[in-house]
């Protein structure tokens, strides 16, 4: 059981914004020994590390303890935990859960130009591997290009890697810039596609070109509950859960088998249709991940070899 319940904290929750799910199932799915969940965030507590005034939202709070709760009742062993808009570029309740989870949590910060090197050292002591550039337009205001491209030229010294998010329609306009990166390059929910377009249509089929004709970039095929129409089980269990989801996911998990992660997104912010069941999510995994094989390599070979190498 998760030791405690979401809370507002000090600060008034945005409108219509979801609680995270409180007492999730017991996964029927059993996770590969050593599985990381690469994608998830903490929220403050917001008493404790207050939200950027920038944010473009504001969360219930969702702590590193009630995260790493998650983590053992799923059956995880690690967390890469990113960054979230909310707390803009304070990384101070990130640096704070990877202390607290003792080797056992992996970072992506958000960092500015002007960030100094000893300052960026001491994310990397702390765990720090990465920075996410987020380019969807209702979470961040702009960030010019050549700023973006000077913090990736810092940060590929210390051996990270950029995490990009981005929506599908917006990958033509910015192609040559995410191809232009100097580090390993990690694309977050396959991309956001639309999945009522085909999944060999056009606008899917240039995302996956974008990782055929570039080793370095990789996806995280996370997140079917943000991408779904068709939605979470129908109440009569007649229908699969995600199931547009569904032939997105695998045909990158088969197609870069060595480059694909998976994450739970949890506490899953902005969800305002509905809130998933993050056990449901675990048993989602096998849909996408076949076999034994391709589980091990998304669960537990592709983020040790980013994130713990
Ligand atoms: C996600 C997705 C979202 C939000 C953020 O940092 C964030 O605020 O990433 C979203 O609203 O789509 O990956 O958590």
């Amino acid at each position: 059981m998760l030791p405690s319940r979401p809370t507002a904290g000090p600060h008034t929750k945005t409108a219509g914004w979801l609680d995270w799910y409180e007492g999730p199932a017991q996964p029927r799915f059993a996770l590969p020994p050593g599985s990381v969940d690469a994608h998830c965030h903490v929220f403050g507590p917001g008493d404790v590390f207050p939200y950027a005034p920038e944010r473009k939202y504001t969360p219930c709070d969702a702590s590193a303890e009630q995260l790493f709760a998650l983590r053992d009742h799923l059956g995880f062993a690690r967390n890469v935990i990113v960054q979230a808009t909310c707390h803009g570029a304070d990384n101070s309740a990130l640096v704070d859960a990877l202390t607290k989870a003792a080797g056992r949590a992996r970072g992506v910060a958000t960092v500015r130009r002007d960030i100094s090197d000893a300052q960026l050292r001491a994310l990397h002591e702390a765990g720090v591997r990465g920075v996410r550039f987020n380019f969807v337009k209702r979470l961040v205001d702009f960030t010019p290009q050549d700023e973006l491209m000077d913090i990736a030229a810092r940060i590929a010294r210390l051996g990270w890697h950029v995490v990009i998010y981005f929506e599908a329609r917006d990958l033509p306009e910015l192609w040559d810039f995410f191809t232009a990166l100097p580090t390993t390059v990690v694309v977050d929910h396959m991309g956001r596609p639309d999945v009522n377009l085909p999944v060999d249509g056009p606008q899917f089929e240039l995302f996956m070109r974008l990782m055929r004709e570039h080793p370095n970039i990789w996806s995280k095929v996370s997140c079917p509950e943000r991408l779904s129409l068709s939605g979470p089980p129908a109440l009569d269990g007649q229908s699969a859960p995600y199931r547009d989801v569904l032939p997105f996911a695998r045909r990158v998990v088969e197609t870069f088998p060595d480059r694909v992660l998976w994450g739970t997104d949890w506490p899953h912010p902005n969800l305002k249709d509905h809130m998933p069941d993050d056990g449901l999510l675990v048993d989602f995994i096998p849909q996408i991940a076949t076999t034994a094989e391709l589980q091990r390599k998304l669960l537990v070979d592709n983020p040790m070899r980013l994130y713990w190498a």
